[in-house]
């Protein structure tokens, strides 16, 4: 897979993709990325990526004409179909799905703005539009590096252990559950004996559980999608029951009954 991201600070996303699982796997050609400084496609002598809004208000809005000829010079290089990505708030949300549809195109451009946003013609060309969350940034070079981090982890070998991606939460559909490593005591917190016990179907059992109870807790929204097997099942019906239980004693303690 080849990535193109088009910026005004090229050393910013060069620097994050040079470190980690992302920079081992575009060593080992796992995963191409070329990053490409915008002013390099200006025609002026002042590199000029930028101009006031028509209409007035303040900020600066981004030229039409340096991202339009980017895009002709990357599309002639790359033989195949480019998919075109925009970071912007106005996106649909990029999700692990999103990561792993994005993982099925050969070539994959993504286009990191500045300022107030881009000239409204350069969408033509944008063939889709996602926001990594809902809050305001002061480039999409973050979201684009957000962006790549994902999809590469999906790229086979990427990632050390294919276990782990498989078994990644998101993957899942539900949260993480709790990771401990030696000592066994720190003060007076303990590891779970189950995790000492070598009794693994007693571990996953646990791990499953504490990850059913997490997303019961936290994300409740996610347990709506989640692909859970028959113990899964079984284990979430007990963690509901438990919780209708706490809320129902705490509704009595809360009417001032004595919960007898
Ligand atoms: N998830 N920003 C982009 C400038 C901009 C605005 C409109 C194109 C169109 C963001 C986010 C984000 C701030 C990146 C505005 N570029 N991008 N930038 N959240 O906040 O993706």
């Amino acid at each position: 897979m080849t990535i193109d991201v088009v910026t005004i600070f090229p050393a910013m996303v060069e620097a994050a993709l040079a470190v980690g699982i992302v920079g081992r796997a575009i060593e080992r050609g796992s995963l191409e990325v070329t990053v490409r400084d915008l002013r390099a496609f200006t025609a002026d002598r002042h590199h000029v990526v930028d101009d006031v809004p028509y209409g007035g208000g303040p900020g600066m809005v981004m030229k039409p004409e340096p991202i339009f000829r980017a895009l002709d010079v990357i599309e002639a290089e790359r033989v195949g179909d480019c998919h075109v990505v925009l970071t912007s708030p106005q996106g649909s949300r990029f999700t692990q799905e999103v990561a792993r549809e994005l993982g099925q195109h050969e070539h994959v451009v993504v286009l990191c703005g500045r300022y107030e946003g881009i000239d409204e013609r350069v969408r033509a060309r944008v063939d889709e539009e996602l926001s990594i969350g809902d809050y305001v940034l002061s480039g999409g070079e973050l979201p684009a590096l957000v962006i790549i981090d994902a999809v590469a982890r999906l790229i086979p070998g990427v990632v050390g252990d294919e276990q782990s991606v498989a078994e990644d939460s998101f993957s899942r559909g539900l949260l993480d559950f709790p990771h401990y490593t030696r000592p066994a005591v720190v003060g007076a917190d303990r590891v779970p004996d189950v995790l000492l016990s070598g009794n693994h179907a007693e571990i996953r059992r646990w791990r499953k559980r504490e990850s059913l109870a997490r997303t019961l807790a936290r994300r409740p929204d996610l347990l709506k999608t989640a692909t859970l097997d028959e113990e899964e099942r079984r284990l979430l019906a007990e963690l509901k029951e438990l919780k209708e239980l706490k809320d129902g004693r705490i509704a009595e303690l809360q009417n001032g009954k004595t919960g007898q």
